[in-house]
């Protein structure tokens, strides 16, 4: 009998609308399912779905190592679900015992890549209610520039574009036709509309060949391109003066003398507590504003802007500046032509592009990791952020916007953590307003707590999912890391690198085996009101099982039942669905999807404000100010010059596969055989090099294999390659990075910001 069953791929951000095409109990292909909002075609990793399925590399038993961790042979032997989980509950409950909670560390792999999407929240209420402030995730090098570092800026995420009603998309180091087809569509939709599109990418990638403006910046030098577009703008004015004035913190008074918003306090005057001041340029007189209440305590016609003052104060004549005349300021140190020296973007296409932002608004933008991975990368996210305020698009139709969500109960658990426990989280205290603060740890972070004891010991790691072997930086800290945990579990549909350091390997069902629940599809309003509980359409493979039920499994034996809904599953999946005001029972009869009647609330800083200390938009961050960071964007120069590795080094996501992930599925290995490296035809013929040639690829941390391929839309000194790839098919592209190289503020590693050199591989060395 042949069923087709609705849902959606949940492989990766895009999930992409499908039908699952069911013969007698095996799925045999996926389809894309129109009318979904996010429907309309698949990607050939969604369309592989019955090899991923059925691949011989699932692993479909629990399984124990059986040799001491160096060997080079876990000698792995099945067990059964009841060896492994009173293993793994007796062995943390010792070690939550002897050296407290924050000793077990929880990993969770990306759900924009993986299906983990499906229980990732369970995964962090486990931790929660364990009493672990460590979640080890991927942030510091994936979302945290889109997700966390906007919110030092706008007091949220950056939300999403209105591309049915933009008018210019500005697409920086983010190539959605590779990373997010559903949106990659609705920009083609909006360019079909007249709206015009401006990439920033040093390669011509997807999108990027049918942009107005296309800036090939020099990698790593985005932050100065924000300033230097910013500069354009502001010089010209021609960006949104009421939004500043009125939105913005830009009027608030700093002081010269340290850096710090000038207060009430100093001031002589009947002016409530804690208000901060800012001027009033007709009656010459300083205006309070109460950031309580997000208002001036006044009329606020003749705001000044922009400006130096004498206040006299408490301790006598304070020198004071609008905070939007230090970022003007700043700004003003990247002229065009200084721009262009530093980001190798042509003066005149600087000038351009702001023009063009300025005439065809409303502005939308998006950015994602090619601005991530970089030393400098959230003061690179505050100037993007800031250059975009400028437009006064945000939160406007056809600006970047939060669309409104379907509403669901938050079952992340973050209140059952202890605040005891979250002072502990790894990270927190060199990092401060970094991941650790929204409640994850980096890599290194673990690396140093494992292998060091600093600040504290780690001695076991609960991972679902997950790759840091080749997803991270310089392997060697990682595998010592790995040898010395005392105990690690890893649950995953196959065995990779990381967890053949595993003590335990949990065997995971791939989405088709388990059923999910998407409330929202982010790419639009109407996607964002989709509510869909995707069905299980075949039986999980051998007796591999979804992460939830490993979950509650785990949390019914360590004796967490009541934070787990006393071990029911569907009654939290009840209590999941209740505030929707949608029935679980008519989401499972529905499931291709059930629209719900929102709308997009446009300005809602107008009624809320912005969740910023000041509750304006903040141009000046005394947050930043208070932890030693710049509080208006300022970037250092490069890193300099390397004779020896004259070529800069990035990598990006290629269609075929997710990160680590993919390479044994045939029909998708067939089209990409060999991990690939793109140079520009000068690059290559000056090193004697030819499409297909095999190449050396090294840094000062060591060196990987790759094929050339020519690109002739990169700069002479630019390389781009790929990771993920395992060190038998050519090398492992994170072990060319060192992982002493980081942002100060977010811990984000250079992993797009490297100095390589390229040799032909001569035959005989292949
Ligand atoms: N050089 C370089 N390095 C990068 C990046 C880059 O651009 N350049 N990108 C970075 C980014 S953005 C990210 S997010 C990280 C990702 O880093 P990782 O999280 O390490 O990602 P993957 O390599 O995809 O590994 C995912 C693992 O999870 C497993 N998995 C898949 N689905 C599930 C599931 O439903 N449940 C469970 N339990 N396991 C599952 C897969 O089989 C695989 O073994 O890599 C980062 N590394
Ligand atoms: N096929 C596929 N899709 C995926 C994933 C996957 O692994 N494979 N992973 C998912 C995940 S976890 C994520 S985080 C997203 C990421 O999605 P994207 O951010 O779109 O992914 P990338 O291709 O890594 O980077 C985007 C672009 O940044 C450019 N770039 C590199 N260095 C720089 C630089 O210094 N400055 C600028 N401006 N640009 C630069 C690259 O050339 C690339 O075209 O994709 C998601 N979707
Ligand atoms: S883009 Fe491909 S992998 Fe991602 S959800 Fe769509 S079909 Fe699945
Ligand atoms: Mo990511």
């Amino acid at each position: 009998m042949e069923v087709k069953i609705p849902g959606y791929c949940a492989l990766c951000i895009a999930h992409c609308g499908c039908s699952s095409i069911v013969r007698d109990g095996v799925l045999i292909s996926v389809q894309n399912l129109p009318g979904h909002p996010t429907g309309q075609s698949l990607c050939i990793k969604g369309k592989s779905a019955p090899e991923m399925v059925y691949s011989p590399e699932r692993i479909l038993t629990p399984l124990k190592r059986t040799t001491p961790k160096k060997s080079l042979d876990p000698g792995w032997t099945p067990i059964s679900w009841e060896e492994a989980l009173d293993t793994i509950t007796t062995t943390l409950l010792g070690i939550a015992e002897s050296s407290g909670p924050e000793a077990i560390t929880l990993g969770v792999t990306t759900p924009s890549a993986t299906g983990i999407s499906d229980s990732f929240p369970w995964i962090h209420r486990l931790a929660n209610a364990l009493g672990s402030p460590n979640v080890l995730f991927a942030t510091e090098n994936c979302i945290w520039h889109k997700d966390s570092a906007p919110r030092f800026t706008y007091g949220h995420s950056i939300g999403m574009p209105d591309y049915e009603r933009t008018g210019c998309m500005l697409l920086w180091g983010f190539n959605p036709a590779t990373s997010w087809r559903t949106q990659a569509e609705l920009v083609l939709r909006a360019q079909k509309r007249g709206a015009k599109l401006i990439v920033v990418d040093p390669r011509r990638a997807g999108l990027a060949n049918r942009a107005d403006e296309w800036l090939r910046v020099r990698p790593a030098t985005d932050g100065p391109l924000a300033m230097a577009l910013a500069y354009q703008l502001i010089s010209n004015d021609r960006y949104d003066e009421a939004f500043m004035k009125q939105w913005t913190n830009g009027p608030l008074l700093v002081r010269a003398d340290n850096g710090e918003l000038l207060t009430s306090e100093l001031v002589i005057g009947d002016f409530p507590e804690t208000s901060y001041l800012a001027w009033d340029s007709q009656q010459r007189k300083v205006i309070p504003y109460d950031p309580m209440a997000g208002r001036y305590l006044g009329a606020t016609d003749h705001l000044a802007l922009r400006g130096s003052f004498a206040i006299p104060t408490t301790l006598g004549e304070l020198s004071c500046t609008t905070a939007f005349q230090l970022y003007a300021d700043e700004c003003s140190r990247y002229p065009a032509q200084r721009g262009e020296e530093l980001t190798g973007v042509p003066s005149r296409q600087i000038a351009d592009t702001a023009r063009l932002l300025y005439e065809s608004g409303p502005v939308s933008f998006y950015t994602w990791t090619g601005t991530a991975q970089q030393s400098q990368a959230t003061q690179t996210g505050r100037a993007i952020a800031l250059l975009y305020a400028l437009t006064g698009s945000l939160d406007s139709p056809g600006g970047n916007v939060r669309f409104t969500k379907i509403p669901e109960a938050n079952i992340m658990g973050t209140a059952l953590l202890a605040e005891e426990q979250r002072a502990k989280r790894l990270g927190l205290d060199d990092r401060p307003l970094g991941p650790a603060a929204s409640g994850w740890i980096t890599s290194l972070d673990l690396y140093r707590s494992v292998v060091e004891g600093e600040p504290y010991r780690t001695r076991a790691l609960l991972s679902f999912g997950s790759n840091p072997l080749l997803t991270k930086p310089k392997a060697k800290t990682a595998s010592q890391a790995l040898e010395d945990l005392e105990f690690y579990v890893h649950a995953d549909l196959v065995l990779n690198p990381t967890a053949s350091h595993a003590d335990i390997v949990l065997p995971v069902a791939s989405p088709w085996e388990r059923s999910g629940l998407s409330f929202g599809f982010q790419v639009s309003q109407s996607a964002e009101s989709w509510a869909q509980v995707r069905p299980a359409v075949i039986q999980p493979r051998g007796e591999s099982r979804s992460d939830r039920w490993i979950v509650f499994e785990l949390a019914r034996r360590l004796g967490l039942n009541e934070a787990f809904f006393e071990g029911d599953c569907r009654a939290a999946r009840h209590h999941r669905v209740d505030p929707s005001g949608l029935s679980l029972e008519n989401l499972e009869a529905h499931p291709e999807g059930i629209p719900l009647p929102l709308t997009t609330q446009y300005r809602k800083f107008e009624k809320e404000g912005f969740a910023t200390p000041t509750r304006k938009l903040e141009v000046y961050s005394e947050r930043f100010l208070k932890c030693g960071y710049a509080p208006i964007p300022r970037f250092t120069n490069e890193r300099p010059e390397d004779h020896d590795f004259p070529l800069r080094l990035i990598s990006a996501k290629w269609i075929h596969f997710c990160h680590s992930q993919h390479r044994s599925i045939p029909s998708l290995r067939r089209s990409m055989p060999h991990p690939l490296v793109e140079l520009s035809p000068q690059a290559m013929e000056s090193r004697g090099i030819e499409d297909g040639d095999w190449v050396e690829i090294r840094t000062r941390e060591g060196a990987i294999r790759a094929l050339a391929k020519r690109n002739k839309s990169l700069k002479e000194d630019v390389a781009c390659s790929q990771y993920g790839w395992e060190q038998e098919s050519g090398g492992n592209y994170n072990a060319l990075i060192s992982d002493r190289i980081f942002d100060s503020i977010s811990g984000s590693n250079t992993l797009r910001e490297v100095r390589c050199r390229i040799e032909k591989i001569v035959v005989s060395e292949v």
